[in-house]
């Protein structure tokens, strides 16, 4: 592993670069080779100015995560920008890639940013449950502001380097091929006219307007509490940024780096930092190495324009991989051509794609009623009704018709993938592509390795995902797979406690608490009752409703009664058919009370699920359940996922109340095996099964 810093000196420029792939993440010894190049340009009399250059695909991208927790090495990150104010020469960082994170605090304590066309800079420490700590809260306010800077640094997004040359947090943009150049002649100019030095922390008419605006801090935190809810960051960033309107720089430095203390040691970034790294573990396969041949996807074809259909195709299309879009009837094909239009077009109509985008990406589509048409496509993914026999006639026909070498997949959310490749005479051609509705929006994508799926489908499959903007998980074959198989026990049990007179707005109430964004009934409703469908062969509570024509928000009654703003409020008719049902069934009056109470009965059966899908093997690791979770159902992500947060709470205490809840509510909560052995061992899911 390189992580150098080397310096070249020409024409009184003194040239540093670092080198640290993939990302030049400033690691320690990273940080050590740049202050020992940046103490010898300072000392060494032949130079004048000094620029601060990255090897590799990109300017530095951050701190290096994998060394939180850990005791810190000297120098500090901080220590260097300290060192970047007191530079006794000018000295320029050089952008291209993303500076992120400590990389673009770097570059902010530099006396000059020349930054590459294509080049982008941003603090997204709010996503790892952090802000930025080495001087980000207090320079960028004294550059662009306080408002725009909380919403620079709370929303953590990447800004383009027009606009960042816009704002002021850069101070040139030059071609990519001519960044390195441009910066040595930049830097020679600089010492032409005098070698200033001009340092952002003396800046403060920004900051001035600011000061007389005591109510924009609070205004803000209020204007945006539904979005912080839960997580801890976003109110530090606003206390850090008060702080540097109110405080001198060094005060307000001072305060940032209590409130990166604080926030560092938090469950919540523990848990947002295990996300980041399990989002990109997940796309390693034991058995399948970078060496492993994939297939060349340049184009697709998709059976089925509906909702799933329909999003699956835009997917592709904002790859720019072309879709040949199959339907069984004109008017079901262009209901689904209409819905993906009118999808670009609401993101057109807020400013985030121009219409001509909208028809390139329309135009990739060719839409066709015959299945001959996917004749030579090289992916064709089935999106179509969840019926074995459907799905396996529909299997065997395109073993007549797709060329040899098409990867044939299915979108199937619970069947058996072996049965569909078994319709086939190709079965190692066959994998399961499981996206999440809307499917153009949810970034997991379940690949669902069947028992004959080659090597070189998977390691396609898993590659093509990260192509198309999603996060891909390998899973085996099971009811269900990982997400939805994860996450049925806790519906099931929702539905129990409702039965047993526990309020269902009590139990959708303690779900938002935890951090889930609706409640199980409150999501029943607007999915819809009809959608969600059951083939119950006992009555339920949802088929009583149904009957009722209580299908859900879309008719303004389905668990709770809707008012006009979609407003739930719960319902008499419902708590009826509760007492109805309930008597029906010979269910007891035991209502669950407590907030503990009620999580453990909801989701400590997620976590023992989720012990079974690792120890079946059907998931490669327990950090995968947790993103399957997370980027599937919207687990939130300062939990970590369901794993995740099973170590935090304890698993010993998780099994010894499972064993209390089974003896009485029986096998639901018989502890899985993996849980009892890794709880008995003082063991985590997070030290691996
Ligand atoms: N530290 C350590 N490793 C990192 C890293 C980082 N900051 N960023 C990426 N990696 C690894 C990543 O795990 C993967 O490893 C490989 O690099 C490629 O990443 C004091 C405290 C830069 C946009 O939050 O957003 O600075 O899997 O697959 O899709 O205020 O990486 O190959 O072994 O994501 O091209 C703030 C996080 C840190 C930026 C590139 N910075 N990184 O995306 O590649 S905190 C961030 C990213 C901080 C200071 C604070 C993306 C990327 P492996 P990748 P990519």
């Amino acid at each position: 592993m390189k992580q150098t810093a080397t310096s070249v000196v020409a024409d009184g420029v003194a040239l540093i670069t670092l080198d640290n792939p993939p990302v030049n993440a400033l690691s320690a010894s990273l940080r050590q080779g740049l202050q020992a190049e940046l103490e010898k340009a300072f000392d060494d009399e032949a130079v004048g100015a000094i620029v601060l250059l990255c090897a590799g695909r990109t300017f530095i991208a951050g701190a290096d995560i994998t060394e939180f927790g850990q005791p810190w090495q000297p120098p500090s990150l901080p220590d260097l920008c300290t060192m970047l104010d007191d530079a006794p020469k000018p000295v320029i960082a050089a952008i291209h890639g993303t500076a992120l994170g400590g990389g673009f605090e770097l570059a902010l304590a530099c006396h000059y940013r020349v930054a590459a066309q294509s080049a982008k800079v941003g603090l997204p420490e709010v996503h790892l449950g952090l802000l930025p700590g080495a001087g980000g809260t207090q320079r960028v306010p004294r550059i662009v502001g306080a408002e725009v800077a909380l919403e620079i640094i709370t929303s953590g997004r990447q800004i383009k380097a027009a606009e960042a040359l816009a704002l002021g947090l850069v101070d040139a943009v030059v071609d990519d091929a001519a960044l390195q150049d441009e910066a040595l002649a930049f830097a020679r100019r600089i010492m032409v006219d005098g070698g200033a030095k001009p340092r952002i922390r003396d800046r403060a008419d920004a900051l001035r307007a600011d000061r007389d605006r005591p109510e924009l801090f609070t205004a803000f935190a209020a204007a945006n509490a539904r979005r912080f809810k839960g997580v801890v960051a976003p109110a530090a960033i606003i206390e850090a940024v008060e702080a540097a309107v109110r405080l001198p720089f060094n005060e307000g430095l001072a305060k940032e780096t209590a409130l990166f203390e604080r926030l560092v040691t938090s469950p919540e970034s523990a848990a947002q930092r295990h996300v980041f790294f399990a989002e990109r573990e997940a796309a390693r396969v034991p058995d399948i190495g970078p060496d492993t041949s994939a297939i060349d996807i340049g184009s697709v074809g998709v059976i089925g324009a509906g909702t799933m259909g329909g999003g699956i195709t835009m997917n592709f299309l904002n790859a720019g991989i072309p879709v040949t879009l199959v339907e069984t009837s004109q008017e079901a094909l262009d209901r689904g051509l209409a819905t993906i239009r009118r999808n670009y077009e609401a993101t057109a109509a807020k400013g985030r794609m121009t219409a001509a985008q909208v028809e390139q990406r329309m135009g990739l589509i060719t839409p066709s009623l015959d299945l001959a048409a996917l004749a030579e496509a090289d992916l064709i993914i089935e999106a179509v009704y969840e019926s074995m026999d459907v799905k396996t006639d529909i299997f065997a026909r395109l073993d007549r018709i797709a060329r040899q070498g098409a990867i044939l997949a299915s979108n199937t959310s619970f069947l058996d993938l072996n049965r569909i490749a078994g319709a086939t005479s190709r079965p190692e051609w066959v994998v399961g592509l499981h996206f999440f509705s809307p499917a153009n929006v949810m970034r997991l994508l379940e690949v669902v390795r069947g028992a004959a799926t080659s090597k070189p489908v998977v390691a396609t499959a898993m590659r093509l995902a990260k192509r198309i903007g999603k996060v891909a998980v390998l899973s085996g074959v099971c009811d269900g797979f990982i997400a939805n198989r994860l996450l049925a026990p806790r519906g099931a049990q929702a539905e129990a406690m409702m039965l047993e007179g526990t309020p269902i707005a009590e139990i959708d109430r303690v779900l938002v608490d935890y951090g889930f964004a609706m409640g199980h009934f409150q999501m029943m409703d607007l999915v819809g009752l009809d959608v969600i469908g059951r083939n119950a062969t006992e009555r339920t509570v949802m088929g009583d409703l149904v009957a009722a024509g209580r299908l859900g928000q879309k008719r303004g009654a389905g668990y709770y009664d809707y008012d006009e703003k979609r407003r739930s409020r719960p319902s008499d008719v419902t708590d009826r058919l509760i007492k109805e049902v309930a008597a029906a069934h010979g269910v007891a009056h035991a209502p669950t009370s407590g907030d503990e109470a009620l999580l453990a009965r909801l989701l400590y059966p997620v976590v023992n699920e989720g012990a079974k899908i690792l120890e079946e093997g059907i998931a490669l690791r327990a950090s995968d359940i947790d993103i399957a979770a997370v980027l599937g159902y919207n687990w939130p992500v300062y939990r970590g996922g369901p794993l995740f947060w099973a170590d935090q709470v304890g698993l010993d205490r998780i099994v010894a109340d499972m064993r209390q809840l089974e003896a009485v509510h029986g096998e639901s909560f018989r502890p899985a095996p993996l849980l009892v052995r890794l709880a008995e061992a003082g063991r985590r899911f997070g030290d691996g099964a």
